[in-house]
């Protein structure tokens, strides 16, 4: 056990959690390195805490390994290039005894769904719309590590989504909620909404009890989904996923799931937003580093559309948007302007099958041939009322 050294006595209420600044409770009880963590966790912004052990999840690395044997990751060759560091936290690093798992909540105040009846908008997904939260969850990590190594001299990393690390099943060990039937860790107090985060330490901390599945008969989530991306519970086909599909996958997007993406230009929050435990999720309200950024709510897909590149890196500057890069975003803007109906895009969707990137250019054809077929059924239907009356 490396041990933690103890401060001077004082404590005070923050947000639901008990902080103590000084390692004492009011009462004169000291408090474990464990709550303490956890208090200046909660100090820095986290919305939960929780702790597991570096061998608490014996059985990610099969079921990622099945994951990637299936294809399910498409392109993202990322995934498999460090598969075993991945699937097991002592393979990434071998020192590594506790795990602090952390979660900040960016619940949205409103229903990201209702866009859906606003052809002529562009839906952006709530984790999106506010500042970058691999900047904004690092920063905390790093705080949060910074004490922790001051506090006990123990080594330690941090890990925000981008390492070879499965924070979900982590999550799920440390008890800060569970793996919902779309494999998003769910908390009972912040539902679906809560970014992940990680600390290895060297140090030997006392785990924390696992959440039990809280999903019961529920599958409200695999319904939600516009491009069936489940096979089956817990399971995503990441190859149909409309996150995938519009963040990570870089050439044209298949044809069959086009009209299942409607008007989400980048992510897709529906099957998060039908969980039933986001009825409890009231925190992100408060933490203003992920209030919208107005621009970013409801853009005009005409807009989108006549983005260049300085355009494009004026709007999306610190926003996790801006990794996707111009060419992608006005592929997905084309995509959700043939899906409008509307016959207005028309003009800059004919300047777009020109454009240098080929991606781009075929998904602007096929768009301008949606728009036409949609107008041909739209006439065939009119005309068959008007030879019925
Ligand atoms: C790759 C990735 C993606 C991919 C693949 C998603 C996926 N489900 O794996 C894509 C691009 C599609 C994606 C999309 C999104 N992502 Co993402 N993504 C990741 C990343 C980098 C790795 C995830 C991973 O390891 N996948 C591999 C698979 C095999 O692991 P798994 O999903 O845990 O699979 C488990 C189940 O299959 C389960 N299982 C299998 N059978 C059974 C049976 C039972 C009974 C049970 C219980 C479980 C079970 O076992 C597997 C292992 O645990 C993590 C960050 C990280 N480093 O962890 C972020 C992360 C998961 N993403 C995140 C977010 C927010 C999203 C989006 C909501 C963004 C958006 N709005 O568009 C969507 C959600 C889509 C969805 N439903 O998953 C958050 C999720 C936070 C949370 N509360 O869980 C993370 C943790 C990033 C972060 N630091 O906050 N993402
Ligand atoms: S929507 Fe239902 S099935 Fe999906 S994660 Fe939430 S409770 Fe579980």
């Amino acid at each position: 056990m490396v041990p933690f050294a103890q401060s001077p006595p004082g404590s005070r209420q923050f947000g639901g959690f008990a902080v103590v600044s000084h390692g004492m409770t009011d009462t004169g009880t000291s408090l474990s390195i464990e709550d303490r963590i956890k208090a200046e966790a909660s100090r820095l912004g986290f919305t939960s805490c929780a702790i597991t052990h570096a061998g608490a999840i014996p059985e990610a690395a099969g079921r990622l390994a099945e994951w990637l044997e299936a294809g399910s990751h498409g392109e993202m060759g990322w995934m498999e290039a460090r598969a075993e560091q991945r699937g097991s936290p002592r393979a990434l690093w071998p020192e590594v005894r506790a795990i602090v798992m952390l979660g900040m909540s960016y619940a949205p105040a409103t229903d990201p769904t209702a866009l859906a009846a606003h052809p002529d908008r562009g839906r952006i997904s709530v984790y999106a719309q506010g500042q970058d939260y691999h900047d904004v969850v690092k920063r905390a990590l790093k705080a949060l590590g910074q004490w922790m190594a001051r506090e006990s001299g123990a080594a330690l990393k941090v890990f925000v989504d981008t390492a070879p690390v499965m924070e979900k099943p982590l999550a799920a060990a440390a008890g800060l909620g569970w793996q919902g039937k779309h494999s998003n860790l769910v908390s009972r107090r912040e539902g679906s909404w809560l970014f992940l985060g990680a600390i290895y330490t060297s140090a030997d901390l006392k785990p924390d009890p696992p959440e039990r599945d809280r999903c019961g008969s529920c599958d409200a989530c695999q319904r939600a989904c516009p491009t069936d991306a489940f096979p089956a519970p817990y399971r995503l086909d990441a190859r149909r996923c409309v996150s995938y599909l519009t963040i990570e996958h870089k050439g044209p997007i298949p044809e069959a799931l086009r009209p299942g993406i409607g008007n989400r230009v980048y992510g897709c929050d529906d099957c998060l937003a039908v969980c039933p435990w986001n009825k409890f999720a009231q925190t992100a309200r408060a933490n203003r580093a992920f209030l919208p950024r107005a621009e970013l709510v409801a853009p005009h897909i005409g807009d989108l559309l006549a983005l260049d590149d300085a355009g494009f890196r004026a709007v999306f500057a610190g926003s996790p948007i801006k990794r996707i890069g111009r060419d992608r975003m006005v592929r997905n803007a084309a995509i959700a302007a043939g899906n409008s109906g509307d016959p207005v895009h028309r003009p800059a969707l004919r300047g777009l099958t020109g454009d240098p990137d080929p991606v781009l250019a075929e998904a602007a054809r096929w768009a301008l041939a949606r728009l036409r077929d949609r107008e041909t059924d739209a006439l065939n239907a009119t005309e068959h009322r008007q030879a019925m009356a």
